[in-house]
């Protein structure tokens, strides 16, 4: 079939909106119409040509919400008609990983999808003959995409596509964090580095789980009022002070339970470990670093019991934890309308790519 798609042919390059060709699924996979779709910090990442992994021509994007059209064969776990959120983190149910208690790192795709191709080692997208690259398993920048059916959750039918694609990342990233990596508990103090996409979620995370302290730290004024409308009770601008790590401990009476990087900066991510309480604090590195760059402390932080730790994807098991999710939504315990903050239709996918990197939107959805 052909299907509108943004293509991104090169690093740095605006998007391209073509007609593409796209094969229907084969075994174990899956044939989507998408609805909608984020535009997260990591498709532009990709797209600057930082990522390792980033390989071109390809179709980007990885936050997406649509309705199951054709199922491979093989598949018993969906039918046309359901409604689903791509996963780029997929759950098999069945590799190590899967079946071990503390990671959702399912390894059972990981070698392809980071290939850019399906688990046959080939790619259901092309043009002019020539092959498309996948993305994250996803290619939501695609008005049909083809997955693998371990990589989609099947969500209710009444949850409004343009909002619940944020799940598929961004929203799941922070809540997540927060819920099923670090297990914050009731009562907990936290400190949230950067009050971007990811950082109010990690905020309104802690919300949820009863966190008494929720300090909001960014080079933003703007930020703090979202941040004070997500559950944060202070907010530091580290432009303000002298010392963030110190202010943070003296703030705290000796440093926070819980500390969240939601930036991509290695000092930062050094100010978050050491603003962690001596003797129980832990921290956890959510944003994604440039290729390359490497984080450092004194060791004595970690011998004086401070945790140093990371989470992909808040840790969610997609196909079991992101239908949970769109209730919390549904149910009103979770805020995503108002960090949805630009809609547009594919054709100006560049305008969500230039809000992000003027700082103007938190979120950008793309209807189809
Ligand atoms: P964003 O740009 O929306 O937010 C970053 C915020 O940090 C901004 O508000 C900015 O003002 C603030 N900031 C920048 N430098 C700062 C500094 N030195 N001190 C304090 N504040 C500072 O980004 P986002 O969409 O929220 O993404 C954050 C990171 O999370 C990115 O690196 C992204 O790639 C990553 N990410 C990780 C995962 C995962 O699974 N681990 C998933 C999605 C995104
Ligand atoms: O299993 O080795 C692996 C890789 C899993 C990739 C998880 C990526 C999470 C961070 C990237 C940002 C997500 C948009
Ligand atoms: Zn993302
Ligand atoms: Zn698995």
């Amino acid at each position: 079939m052909k299907t509108r798609a943004a293509v991104a042919f090169g690093a740095g390059k605006p998007l391209e909106i073509c007609e593409v060709d796209l094969e229907g699924p084969r075994q174990g996979e899956v044939l989507v119409e998408m609805k909608a779709t984020g535009v997260c910090h990591t498709d532009a990442f990709t797209l600057s040509g930082d990522d390792p992994e980033g390989a071109f021509p390809t179709i980007l994007g990885h936050e997406g919400a649509g309705v199951v059209l054709e199922v491979g064969e093989g598949v018993r776990s969906l039918q046309p008609g359901d409604h689903v959120i791509p996963l780029y983190t997929p759950e098999c149910r069945e590799c190590d990983y899967c079946l071990h208690p503390r990671t959702n790192l399912c390894q059972a795709i990981r070698e392809t999808q980071g290939q850019g191709v399906m688990p046959d080692g080939t790619s259901r997208f092309s043009l002019d003959g020539k092959p498309l690259r996948h993305y994250m398993g996803c290619s939501t920048f695609a008005n049909h995409s083809v997955l693998p059916a371990i990589a989609l959750a099947k969500v209710r039918k009444d949850a409004p596509f343009d909002k619940i694609c944020y799940i598929g990342c961004g929203v799941t990233t922070g809540i997540g964090a927060v819920a099923f990596t670090m297990g914050v508990e009731a009562g907990a103090t936290v400190a949230v580095f950067g009050l971007g996409g990811i950082g109010l979620n990690v905020v309104q995370g802690a919300r949820m789980v009863g966190a008494s302290r929720i300090i909001g730290v960014d080079m933003n004024p703007a930020k703090e009022a979202l941040g004070r409308q997500f559950g944060m009770t202070d907010f530091v601008n580290p432009r303000d002070v002298d010392d963030v790590v110190q202010h943070l401990i003296a703030m705290t009476g000796g440093g926070v339970d819980y500390s969240f990087e939601c930036i991509g900066n290695v000092q930062v991510m050094r100010q978050a470990l050491e603003c962690a309480h001596k003797g129980w604090g832990q921290s956890c590195i959510i944003g994604v670093a440039g290729a390359g760059q490497e984080i450092s402390t004194r060791p004595f932080q970690l011998v004086t019991g401070r945790s140093w730790r990371g989470t992909a994807f808040g840790g969610a098991r997609g196909r079991t934890d992101v239908p949970k999710i769109v209730d919390w939504y549904m149910e009103g315990r979770i805020n995503i309308d108002d960090l949805i903050t630009h809609t547009m239709p594919l054709d100006d996918i560049n305008r969500a790519f230039d809000l992000m990197h003027a700082g103007e939107s938190i979120r950008s959805v793309i209807h189809y």
